[in-house]
Order: structure tokens, then C-alpha cells, then sequence
């Protein structure tokens, strides 16, 4: 009977340190959606603990096909607008052979280019505090495709 009560009480503790555990490990998620075939993200502020793993997921739901959307974090604020525009047109440059990313410092991390009804995903180490923005680099989406992630300790 005392061992019975033994392994019940082994199962509880296993379980919780477990999954905590799980919890952990596994990153936070968000999912960026545009709106509708609009050039624009339906979530424009992101905060994210410094130093933890964030997968963002870029769920395209888009019907039409000409609305082609990703996720690309760069390592200035919004108010670099100077950095965004380089960035964004740098894109266009790069074009779909480098999936409209230019090579940059900064850029911290993105996601695949999604076609529209398909999703793409990217997993990082949230920067330091402070903002972060965040921009969609296809043909000229930037100018209106813009969001920003709250990096907060
Ligand atoms: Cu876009």
C-alpha cells in the first residue's frame, strides 16, 4: 500500500517537473497574419522577454496570390526610418532568387517569403531591451508593412 502511495506521489512530481520543464524549453509563439489582402499586419506590436527563444510564424492568409508576406526583424527602432527604407528597397534589389533579403547587418532574423494561404515560421533569441522593428520585404510592402517588437527584460 506504501509503495503504491510511493509511486503516485513519484508520477506527480515527475509530472510537474517535467512540464515545467517542457515549458521551459519550448518558445514562446506568435502568429502574424496580414489583413485580409490589405498590405498590412494585423498585429503591429510584439513584447518578448530579452534573451528567450520567440518563434514568430508569418500565416499568410491572404487569398490573393499577389500577396506574398514574411517577417523580417532588423535591428533598429522605428524611428530609423533611414534603415527600414534601405532594407526595403535593398529587397527589391536582392528580388526573389535571394527571397528578397538583402544581405544586411541589420537584419536579426526572418522568416521565408509565405504564399498567400500558406504559412512560414522563424525561431531567434529575443535582442537586448529596447525596439526592434519589424517589416515585410516584398516589392515595397515595407512603406506600409511595418510593426514593432518590445524586447523588455
Ligand atoms: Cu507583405
Amino acid at each position: 500500500m506504501r509503495d503504491k502511495y510511493l509511486a503516485v506521489v513519484l508520477v506527480c512530481f515527475l509530472t510537474l517537473v517535467l512540464g515545467g520543464y517542457g515549458q521551459a524549453q519550448s518558445p514562446q509563439e506568435v502568429i502574424l497574419q496580414p489583413v485580409g489582402n490589405q498590405v498590412a499586419f494585423e498585429m503591429v506590436e510584439i513584447t518578448a522577454k530579452a534573451g528567450s527563444q520567440l518563434k514568430v510564424v508569418m500565416d499568410n492568409i491572404a487569398t490573393n496570390p499577389g500577396m506574398r508576406h514574411n517577417f523580417v526583424l532588423l535591428n533598429v527602432g522605428p524611428e530609423d526610418t533611414a534603415t527600414i527604407e534601405s532594407i526595403g528597397i535593398g529587397a527589391i534589389q536582392a528580388g526573389e532568387a535571394k527571397e528578397y533579403i538583402p544581405d544586411s547587418k541589420a537584419i536579426l532574423a526572418f522568416t521565408p517569403m509565405a504564399d498567400a494561404g500558406k504559412r512560414t515560421e522563424v525561431v531567434f533569441t529575443v535582442p537586448p531591451p529596447g525596439d526592434y522593428s519589424y517589416i515585410c520585404t516584398y516589392l515595397g510592402h515595407y512603406i506600409q508593412m511595418r510593426g514593432v517588437l518590445h524586447s523588455v527584460k
